[in-house]
């Protein structure tokens, strides 16, 4: 298995060093909002065709499910790769995105790397060999409780607006009772720090399974919980709840009354 991280973590760097690169010419680029846009798709796309590429390389057989590309190729092992969260930061020049890359083997996760290439830090994680961040043993933080905690989320856009009423009253309640939110635009990172215990809860409706499937195996790696804020498999419903255990289960208790209160607009 740690083959299969090696590559990813290749993978996740010549990815994270197009962003970068082409970050520089975006700074540059005088461009309409919409020239804007096409310029960081090409991005992405590059980004994804250089991590497959790397995969496709030294596992030929391999399946890839990728954001910008879809699925192809079929078996036992599939890829699941973002090749750049945190787009709508990115393209705003806001220094917050990564790399994410988790391998599934016969639908169980098996390895997880989300990369961020501003700060150059590397997330990493194996089934039972727990989280690396820059190759030293991270965990979840060991707070016991809502108060005092720091909470990651991230805001229903425009296609989860049915979200948007049940949510605000979750972000009421959570600003009540907690040290703060922080809402940063990228769910790889997102649960990488969770992991990394930088903050002890974190959750989000309608994200993709490539926002989430390598930072999920870390949270868990790391000894955290995550569940669905819905019923079903959290990678296929993209509503996610993780934390330390404490918090993940204090946050559930405030957070899952709002979805019985509010059903979501249809
Ligand atoms: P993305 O940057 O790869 O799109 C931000 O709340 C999180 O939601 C990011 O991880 C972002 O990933 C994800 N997301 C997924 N689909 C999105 C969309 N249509 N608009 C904005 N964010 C989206
Ligand atoms: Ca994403």
């Amino acid at each position: 298995m740690q083959a299969f991280l090696n590559t990813a973590v290749k993978a996740a760097r010549k990815a994270g060093e197009i962003a970068i690169r082409a970050q520089r010419r975006l700074d540059e680029l005088e461009v309409r909002e919409k020239a804007r846009n096409e310029f960081v798709t090409q991005v992405d796309q590059a980004a994804e065709q250089a991590i497959i590429a790397t995969i496709r390389e030294r596992y030929p057989d391999h399946a890839v499910l990728a954001e910008e590309s879809g699925r192809s190729g079929s078996g036992e092992f599939e890829w699941i790769i973002d090749p750049l969260d945190g787009t709508t930061n990115y393209v705003h020049g806001f220094p917050v995105f990564a790399i994410s890359i988790a391998l599934r083997r016969r639908g169980q996760l098996e390895a997880g790397v989300v990369y961020d290439p501003v700060r150059q830090e590397l997330f990493t994680t194996l089934r039972g060999s727990g989280v690396q961040l820059d190759g030293r043993r991270v965990r979840v933080s060991g707070r016991r409780e809502l108060d005092g905690a720091l909470i990651g989320t991230g805001f229903p856009y425009r296609s989860n607006v049915r979200w948007m009423t049940p949510y605000l009253g979750m972000l009421r309640d959570v600003m009540q009772h907690t040290a703060g939110i922080r809402r940063p635009g990228s769910a790889a990172l997102d649960l990488a720090y969770l992991a990394a215990g930088r903050t002890d809860g974190f959750f989000e409706f309608g994200l993709e399974c490539w926002d989430i499937a390598a930072g999920l195996l870390m949270v868990q790696e790391a000894g955290g919980l995550v569940t669905g804020l819905t019923p079903g498999p959290v990678l296929e419903s993209g509503n996610i709840l993780a934390g330390s255990p404490k918090v993940h289960d204090a946050l559930r208790d405030l957070l899952l009354p709002h979805l019985n209160a509010t059903p979501p607009a249809a």
